[in-house]
């Protein structure tokens, strides 16, 4: 890519600094994705969940395509049921940044209830502790709020 004569002036350069600038913070903030797998537990016990035990681990997937909104993809399997205090991992098949965060997905509202931050593409979540409290709590991803899951614990 040629610089056209308009970069070759002082102002264009100072802003092609603050472009490098932002660049190199989005490369350092994906490389949170790696870090993150190494902080995974090893009690991947309890696999479906299902036994009732407390402290089982549930894999949800974020599908390859989950961005695109017409993709008809989403959390895998979109409705999980986990026995209470227990973990679950979600695993990013897509190409894209994904969040698995409890709240309200009408009004993108976070409640705090459980939140895995940025999933990188490619990367799974730190195990992320359900709530302890019986109940159905919906989540969203905050940057594609059309993906919607539920988390029932019981
Ligand atoms: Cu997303």
């Amino acid at each position: 890519m040629m610089l056209s004569p308009r970069f070759t002036s002082r102002k264009a350069l100072a802003q092609l600094g603050c472009c490098a600038i932002f660049m190199s913070a989005i490369a350092s903030f994906a490389v949170i994705g790696p870090s993150q797998t190494f902080a995974q537990g090893s009690n991947a016990t309890n696999a479906t969940g299902a036994s009732g035990a407390q402290g089982g681990q549930v894999t949800v997937a974020m599908p390859a395509g989950s961005a695109v909104k017409t993709s008809g993809g989403g959390y895998d399997p979109d409705t999980v049921t986990v026995s209470p205090g227990s973990t679950i991992i979600w695993d990013n098949n897509d190409n894209a940044l994904h969040t698995a965060t409890s709240g309200n997905p009408d009004t993108t509202t976070p409640d705090g209830k459980f939140d895995s931050g940025y999933v990188a593409a490619n990367q799974k979540s730190k195990p992320v502790t359900m709530p302890t409290e019986p109940g159905e709590y919906t989540y969203f991803c905050t940057l594609h709020p059309f993906l919607v899951g539920t988390v029932v614990v019981q």
